[in-house]
């Protein structure tokens, strides 16, 4: 990140934050919030059984959509039919039982994910205040690990915000404001509830898949979403928001037309508020089922995986309606 990093301690100088909330060692932050009345209450957003599945595919031939300077995955195959005809396997008493193996070379980042409350910081610490010298080597506190642990299971909220624009999708790096996420809601007719799981539709990630990578990345990075503003990050405080989701990379407008710097959100939900940021999801399907039905609440399953130090982990969110 190009951010400079006084800037953005000075911006987020007396910003909300959860830092001691849930004590000095919590490692979950936001997470809290989804106690076992928060899991009911998503259970009883569902009315049909309808399964909705928020992953991308991984190492598809066409590439991954993924931040700058990361890469897609490499999927490879250790074992196949190959080996065998070539007679290169001997498994004592498999009798003709045979199998395949591959192997997947991926940052954490490169697929639908969540990123670990430690993933960014400024000003040396973590969230909850732990140094950011102890991310050397592995992330000693706050990995993705406690919040797999804890996995992020609660009542999703579709805000399908290209739809209430008219659009199949918003612009590079056009902005997404509190009151269009409320007035959003308003005309889907939904209530976002205090700790629900908000996801937020901007339509972005399907020009990767239907016009490729250059259309895409563009001349300069620069997806849509919301940013940094002192009423949104009130909200969230307020609104005890565990957890949100995009499908854009990074879940928020790239460079901040509020503060001009990148990513600022980063620092005032991850990183000061514990929020998880669940990102890169596909929700086209599940968007034009809500359009369809009307229902835009669901039962929200998010389970990262628990890689010990991790900085995040793929995953496969699930919608449940
Ligand atoms: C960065 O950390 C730059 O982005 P993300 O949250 O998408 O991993």
């Amino acid at each position: 990140m190009s951010t400079d990093e006084r800037d953005i301690a000075e911006l987020l100088a007396d910003a909300p934050s959860n830092w001691g909330r849930w004590g000095d060692d919590d490692e979950v932050g936001a997470l809290n919030y989804l106690t076992e009345e928060e899991v009911l209450r998503g259970v009883r957003a569902v009315e049909h059984g309808k399964t909705f599945t928020l992953g991308l595919p991984i190492g598809r031939p066409g590439g991954d959509p993924v931040w700058p300077g990361r890469s897609g995955a490499d999927h490879y195959m250790e074992l196949d039919k190959g080996h065998f005809e070539a007679g290169k396997v001997d498994v004592p008493g498999a009798a003709g039982l045979e199998y395949a193996d591959d192997v997947v070379y991926m940052f954490l980042q490169g697929t639908t994910q969540f990123d670990a409350l430690g993933h960014v910081w400024y000003d040396d610490r973590l969230y909850n205040g732990f140094d950011a010298g102890t991310t050397k080597g592995g992330m000693e506190y706050c990995s993705i690990e406690p919040m797999a642990e804890h996995g992020v299971v609660g009542r999703g909220v579709l805000l399908d915000v290209a739809r209430h624009r008219g659009r199949d999708r918003l612009d590079r790096g056009e902005r997404i404001t509190l009151d269009e996420l409320l007035d959003c809601a308003d005309e889907q007719g939904v209530e976002i509830e205090k700790r629900d799981v908000p996801i937020i539709r901007t339509g972005w990630i399907e020009l990767f898949y239907e016009e490729g990578a250059d259309a895409f990345y563009g001349d300069e990075f620069a997806e849509p979403g919301i940013t940094y503003s002192r009423d949104l990050v009130e909200w969230f405080h307020g609104m005890e928001i565990p957890a949100f989701g995009t499908d854009t990379v990074a879940n928020e407008q790239t460079v901040s037309d509020e503060t001009e710097t990148i990513l600022p959100l980063h620092g005032a939900l991850l990183r000061d508020q514990g929020v998880a940021f669940n990102e890169i999801n596909r929700l086209d399907e599940l968007a034009a089922d809500c359009d369809d039905d009307g229902k835009y609440d669901f039962l929200y399953v998010g389970a990262p995986l628990k890689i010990v130090g991790g900085t995040g982990s793929p995953v496969n969110p699930i919608a449940i309606k």
